[in-house]
């Protein structure tokens, strides 16, 4: 059994290597993300970050966002989303609840409410079902503000949604007549 904070370095470890930067340890994603669960431990252990498969089931198993997922066969490992390098996590589109929510810092929403909401680093702008959820995102940034998507309408429209292995819903972008801002 690993502390807590054993658990966090690997899994912040994992989403730099399994999100960004697989060549700062010498692996390779393939196009879904995907990479070997062998090589990973071998890599990250030479990269001077060791740590067993039973600590890497268990950040996998206790992810407070469910970051991570092996394949069935269990010999591989990927990121549930949150990607800045080019992959393809080749999801389904679906369709979205009615309402989906984004969790901003006040800073932010001048120029959201000018441009729409736009992916930055990432692949996909992040949406989630859950208030909650949206206000911690946004308290990472500052002052949160929530801002309600009128997921249906933009469905409606033709715009392609998808859901994480972790729930997170996907777009990617979201125009400004879809975003209230909530007060
Ligand atoms: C903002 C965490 C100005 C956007 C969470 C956000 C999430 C704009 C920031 C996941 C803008 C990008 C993603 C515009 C967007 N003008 N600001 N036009 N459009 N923004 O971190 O959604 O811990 O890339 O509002 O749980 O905050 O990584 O996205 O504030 O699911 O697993 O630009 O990250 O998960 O920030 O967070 P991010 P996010 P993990």
């Amino acid at each position: 059994m690993n502390s807590k904070s054993q658990l966090t370095t690997v899994s912040k470890f994992l989403s730099l290597v399994l999100r960004h930067e697989p060549h700062r340890i010498g692996i390779a994603l393939d196009e879904a993300g995907w990479t070997s669960v062998d090589e990973l431990l071998r890599k990250a252990a030479a990269a001077g970050c060791p740590f067993s498969r039973a600590t890497l089931e268990e950040v996998v198993a206790n992810s407070d966002k469910q970051r991570f997922a092996f394949s069935e066969d269990g010999l591989h490992i990927r990121a549930n989303q949150g990607h800045s390098i080019e992959i393809d996590l080749d999801l389904p589109v679906l369709e979205p609840p009615d309402i989906l929510f984004h969790g901003t810092a006040s800073r932010f929403v001048e120029s959201i409410l000018s441009s729409g909401l736009e992916r930055r680093e990432r692949h996909h702008v992040h949406l989630t079902q859950h208030r909650q959820t949206a206000v911690s995102v946004g308290q990472r940034y500052g002052e949160p503000v929530i801002l309600r998507i009128d997921a249906q309408a933009m469905f409606a429209e033709g715009h392609e949604f998808r859901c994480s292995a972790n729930g997170v819903w996907l777009v990617e972008a979201v125009p400004t007549k879809f975003i209230q801002v909530e007060p």
